[in-house]
């Protein structure tokens, strides 16, 4: 990796053509931004074809300012170049010459990206695991009280693994289960049919993209067994005293080493059996969660009615004890100071109204939807500055675009929701990427929710006065950043991605076993800095671009910046969905259409 760095150092120029790794879609507004470590100043710039001619240009090159390390960006907009092929771009000025790396203009350049995404989700599976061929963590689990007491053992194996550590949470399990069926939903034809069930090569006649979900789906019913108990989580930081492959985790909880683990109910009361608590206040911020899942998945299988009758009772009972006690469920922490500070939970009651309505059209549920949504109309992170870690979450509130896809006098408010976050944002993105959000801890997350928002919005409203930036939010995650590296692990094919994530399977195994995964991103330096036992293993290669206020490092040992997590990946898997597929309709669907399901 030395190498690189070596190549930044040779180079006659410190400027640096950013380019999205992937591509361009035609119709989609298309701009490198060059990022400069010295004060260059580039006057205009022409696109190639691959047989060297001039295909666009020459155009000015924008000056944008500094951002971060850069000392000046340009912005090189070459959105009216719509034919397909492969490019490279040359700025040029008096002095320096800078030349991007060969892209791509296609209507296809996304397709196989959700289906990408979905190896790391497999590979993440706690139960039965494709990578291993195995069964992982099938003590699960001893369901616990709030002095650590064992209450009961309950069979709760499954789920996904929330990131490079292997505790299942609903909060991110039941979210992502919620985004890879909605992407299945809105844009089917995404996803292939390469895998199994259990995660196997070989088709099995279903979407990939609903095995996953269904893997979330059937781990999700063993965690709400009856209608009055509510698990919210398996194992605990604990977890972290070994770095071990998830099939080889040697935790131990008191009951032996990789032996049963703690499983958390939610109760209403702050929890964690150290010095670190929780600041739980109820149900219904994990109860909307379970209710907006099984809804949707009552409407995805409905085929199988038996299964969908299971799934439409749970989602019922999941929201009335939603209702019965408002207010949080946060995950629990035990040795370490960090956990999900959820603090928002009308965001995930509205969502699980919203589908509990569009699986029965009962009216309260759409009167419900609608209050919650006007209880909290834009998520809060929208705008700021910084947030407590998972403090908004989900990232983006998927409920506003379920009320107007049911086709309600209400769609019109909902596009005026989604428009202020977006503002929001966008008054926050005068710079040379066109970034508007607050670099927290996995800012890729938020990245991902304010192009899937935008996305959702100019479906909604046929307004696209916002797609510069939702191109851009989606440009950084696929390179066009300071690093000019694409956040997903092998992502494209080629390109630039994380070769030393922090994560225990691809030290032991090698990067290319988390094929798909989203890594945290780019957080403030002061978050970096402030972050325990963080210590970078191996010298910097992007030493020359960690100068400004915001840090990156390919790293295994940078948890902060370069750790893959689930529910980001999930998160991503719609966008890429929606980027390789066009929606059916871009207009509302009429309630026949919901009722011929
Ligand atoms: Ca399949
Ligand atoms: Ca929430």
């Amino acid at each position: 990796m030395l190498s690189l760095l070596l190549t930044v150092l040779a180079a006659d120029s410190l400027s640096f053509v950013r380019v999205n790794q992937v591509g361009y879609l035609p119709d989609a507004p298309k701009v490198a931004v060059i990022c400069s470590l010295d004060s260059a100043r580039f006057r205009s710039f022409v696109v190639r074809d691959e047989s060297g001619r001039v295909a666009f240009g020459p155009e000015p090159a924008v000056a944008s300012g500094s951002f971060g390390p850069c000392k000046t960006t340009h912005r090189l907009d070459f959105t009216a170049l719509r034919a397909t092929g492969r490019y490279t771009l040359i700025a040029e000025s008096r002095g320096p010459r800078a030349e991007s790396q060969v892209f791509r203009i296609g209507p296809t350049v996304y397709a196989g990206g959700a289906d990408t995404l979905l190896y790391y989700m497999r590979q993440q599976r706690s139960g039965w695991n494709p990578l291993f061929g195995d069964s992982v963590h099938r003590y699960d689990g001893n369901v616990i009280d709030d002095s650590g007491r064992v209450v009961k053992f309950a069979p709760v194996s499954g789920g996904w693994a929330d990131a490079s550590d292997f505790f299942q949470y609903v909060t991110t399990s039941a979210n992502a289960t919620y985004l890879l069926l909605a992407a299945h939903r809105d844009h089917p034809l995404a996803f292939g049919d390469l895998f199994d069930a259990r995660g196997r090569p070989g088709a099995n006649g279903v979407s990939d993209a609903l095995d996953e979900a269904r893997h979330g789906l059937d781990w999700l019913l063993r965690m709400f067994p009856s209608d009055s108990e509510m698990y919210n989580q398996i194992a605990d930081d604990r977890d972290h005293t070994y770095f071990d492959l998830i099939v080889r985790d040697s935790s131990d909880y008191g009951w032996g080493h990789g032996r049963e683990r703690p499983v958390y109910a939610c109760t209403g009361r702050p929890q964690g059996l150290f010095q670190n608590k929780n600041r739980s206040t109820g149900y219904a911020s994990t109860a909307g969660k379970y209710a907006s899942s099984f809804a949707l998945a009552a409407q995805v299988f409905a085929r199988d009615s038996a299964f969908a009758a299971t799934l439409k009772r749970k989602a019922e009972a999941a929201f009335a004890l939603g209702r019965r006690y408002p207010g949080v469920c946060q995950t629990a922490p035990a040795r370490s100071p960090y956990f999900y500070e959820e603090d928002n939970w009308a965001d995930d009651m509205e969502l699980g109204a919203a589908e509990l309505y569009a699986l029965t059209r009962q009216v309260d549920y759409l009167i419900s939807a609608s209050n919650y949504a006007k209880a909290e109309p834009m998520t809060p992170w929208f705008g700021a500055d910084t947030a407590r870690h998972y403090q908004w979450f989900p990232w983006h509130n998927n409920g506003h675009y379920v009320i107007w896809r049911g086709d309600t006098p209400r769609g019109g408010i909902m596009i005026e929701y989604y428009r202020a976050g977006i503002e929001a944002v966008v008054r926050r993105a005068d710079n040379g990427f066109r970034i508007g959000i607050p670099f927290i801890w996995c800012s890729n997350n938020l990245m991902t929710s304010f192009a899937t928002q935008a996305l959702l919005y100019r479906r909604m409203s046929n307004d696209s006065k916002f797609r510069e930036y939702e191109q851009a939010a989606i440009d950084w995650l696929f390179g066009v950043n300071p690093w000019g590296v694409s956040m997903v692990i092998g992502y494209p094919n080629g390109g630039t991605w994380a070769r030393d994530p922090h994560s225990s399977h691809a030290s032991k195994l090698g990067v290319h076993v988390l094929l798909g995964g989203l890594l945290d991103g780019p957080v403030y330096r002061s978050i970096y800095q402030n972050l325990r036992g963080i210590r970078l293993v191996q010298p910097d290669e992007f030493a020359p671009f960690n100068t400004g206020f915001i840090v990156y490092h390919d790293d295994l040992g940078d948890y902060s910046t370069n750790e893959p997590i689930m529910d980001g990946t999930a998160n991503l898997a719609y966008l890429l969905a929606a980027l390789a597929e066009a929606p059916r309709s871009t207009q509302p669907l009429r309630r026949s259409s919901t009722k011929s399901r």
